[in-house]
């Protein structure tokens, strides 16, 4: 019997994605840069059979197999037994749904022989999740504000991110509803789709000029920015703690004592520290020394992929 197995790793954005331009086609307001998390993934498994999607070893629910539906209805029949499961916590702001979407697509794809391009798996995948398309290519990925999907070769060596595991809850809100709340009350987020933009430009300019600090401090600005506006929305939108805010207060201070490293949060309160390898054990010593929370260490790089 036919079976595929596909494996996507996480994307964490250094430039956030955060509003549709075009719902429907899933075009966001803003174009965002990601990284891929190797030891983050979604593992999916497609065999033949009359379809049904279980996630995380469980039937999923009504609105999570619409969304899978929606990305099926563009091969060629619904014959498939799809089985999803994550290494790490699911929907506590890890950017589960976008490696989980990236390996539906190109599973599928590989299951029905589709020989969908790169460009039209982005356009279908992105309908799951639109910051899943940043999952289908190695490297630096860019998502651009037309949905056009560029990479840019990583020059940094042995990167690594620490993600700090604040909460492991389902959260609260989703993004997607979220950001439509954003976009629609916050007085600030016109000035902060522009300011997102002068982002992009300068940490594009950052990773061709390999230059870590200036591409930590932007990829950290950034992330301030995109909680601020959240927090400008009505009703106000906090994902972030007090123990996130404590979290990066000890990674500026570890900034001072010499440690290199730069935060970036999402959707949760959790928080990712990209750091360089060599300092990983001073990292994880800090870590341990001065918070309660677990945390999880990836390499970074690779994209999904089917077999
Ligand atoms: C990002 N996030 O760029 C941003 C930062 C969360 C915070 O992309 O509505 O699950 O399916 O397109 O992709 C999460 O949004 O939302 C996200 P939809 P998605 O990583």
């Amino acid at each position: 019997m036919k079976k595929v197995i596909a494996r996507s790793p996480v994307n964490i954005a250094l430039i956030k994605y955060w509003g549709k331009a075009n719902e429907l086609l899933v075009l966001p307001t803003t174009t965002s840069v990601s990284l891929t998390l190797t030891d983050l993934w979604t593992e999916t498994t497609f065999e033949e059979g009359s379809f049904s999607f279980e996630l995380n070893h469980k039937a999923a629910d009504e609105q999570e197999t619409k969304r899978v539906k929606d990305v099926l209805k563009h091969f060629r029949d619904d014959q498939v037994v799809i089985k999803s499961n994550n290494n790490f916590p699911t929907a506590s702001g890890l950017a589960s749904s976008a490696s989980g979407f990236a390996a539906l697509t190109v599973g599928l794809n590989k299951f029905y022989d589709a020989n969908y391009t790169l460009q039209e798996l982005a356009t279908l995948t992105r309908v799951g999740s639109g910051s899943s398309c940043r999952s289908l290519v190695d490297g630096f990925a860019i998502w651009h504000r037309n949905g056009t999907l560029e990479s840019i070769a990583n020059p940094f060596q042995n990167l690594m991110m620490i993600v700090v595991l604040i909460s492991e809850d389902k959260k609260a809100i989703s993004s997607r509803e979220a950001m439509k709340i954003t976009m629609k009350t916050a007085p600030t987020y016109a000035t902060w789709t522009q300011t997102s933009e002068q982002d992009f430009q300068q940490i594009r300019t950052a990773i061709i000029d390999k230059q870590f600090d200036r591409l930590g401090q932007i990829m950290e600005m950034n992330s301030e920015r995109l909680h601020q506006v959240m927090k400008d929305s009505t009703p106000s939108i906090v994902y972030q703690q007090q123990s996130s805010l404590d979290v990066l207060k000890l990674v500026k201070h570890a900034r001072q004592q010499g440690l290199v490293g730069y935060t970036t949060m999402d959707a949760g309160p959790n928080v990712k520290i990209l750091i360089h390898q060599d300092q990983l054990a001073d990292w994880q010593q800090l870590l341990k020394t001065n918070i309660q929370y677990r945390f999880l260490v990836s390499r970074i790089g690779g994209k999904a992929d089917a077999q």
